[in-house]
């Protein structure tokens, strides 16, 4: 169908949230989906409650008002915000990192203009310059951290975003299902330079990524 191609054409791209290619991603593009279906039923129904209202110009007695208001107002309202905030808590869970053996760590350390990436290689830390290198496959925990002012770390197919602020370590786990190039930004305007302050995430398959250890893949 042209339509539906004309308005998913703008759901692909390199920093598109709803082409998720992770579990972290996949969580935070099914909540987007969720809202969107919630927001649309909601606003369905108010238009239609609206059309009935001019149609009948006034409600017929009291009572029917006063249970429009306590339903609609105050119990509908309840109970959807608090199946969202239900939902929301059970897939935030969810992106906080747990301690876990299969995990592999790497420091990321944003500076004006640049994110260097620091990971266990055989003989010593691996260092990489706006290329993060990870397995497909496998949770990635990202120790943020800053040498300047606030940045944030944020590669939208993959995981959310999550700030490096000075002084403070902050932990983000992300993951690609398969192996591929995803792209990351800094998401919190940090200069003159924010715009070019990116990245590249590098997902190998296991031969890639044997390579990349044995570093070969410098
Ligand atoms: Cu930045």
């Amino acid at each position: 169908m042209p339509g539906a191609a004309f308005f998913s054409s703008g759901c692909a791209g390199r920093y598109s949230t709803l082409e998720p290619a992770g579990p972290a991603a996949d969580a935070i593009a099914s909540l987007w989906w969720v809202m969107l279906a919630g927001a649309v039923a909601i606003l369905v129904l108010v238009c239609a409650l609206l059309a009935l209202a001019f149609r009948r110009g006034s409600l017929e007695r009291p009572t029917s008002t006063k249970r429009w208001i306590i339903g609609g107002g105050l119990i509908f309202p309840s109970v959807v915000l608090v199946a969202l905030l239900a939902y929301g808590l059970v897939i935030g869970e969810r992106l906080v990192p747990r301690n876990d053996a299969q995990a592999l760590r790497v420091v990321a350390e944003a500076s004006r203009w640049q994110w260097t990436f620091t990971q266990p290689g055989r003989t010593g830390g691996v260092v990489t310059q706006d290329v993060l290198n990870i397995p497909a496959g496998r949770p990635v925990d990202i120790e943020l951290r800053t040498l300047d002012v606030i940045h944030a770390f944020w590669v939208p197919r993959l995981a959310g975003k999550m700030d490096a602020i000075p002084g403070h370590r902050n932990v983000l786990r992300i993951e690609a299902n398969v192996p591929g190039v995803y792209h990351g930004l800094c998401a919190e305007f940090c200069g003159p330079g924010h715009t070019g302050h990116a990245f590249r995430v590098v997902a190998h398959d296991p031969a890639g990524w044997a390579r990349f250890v044995a570093g070969e893949g410098q």
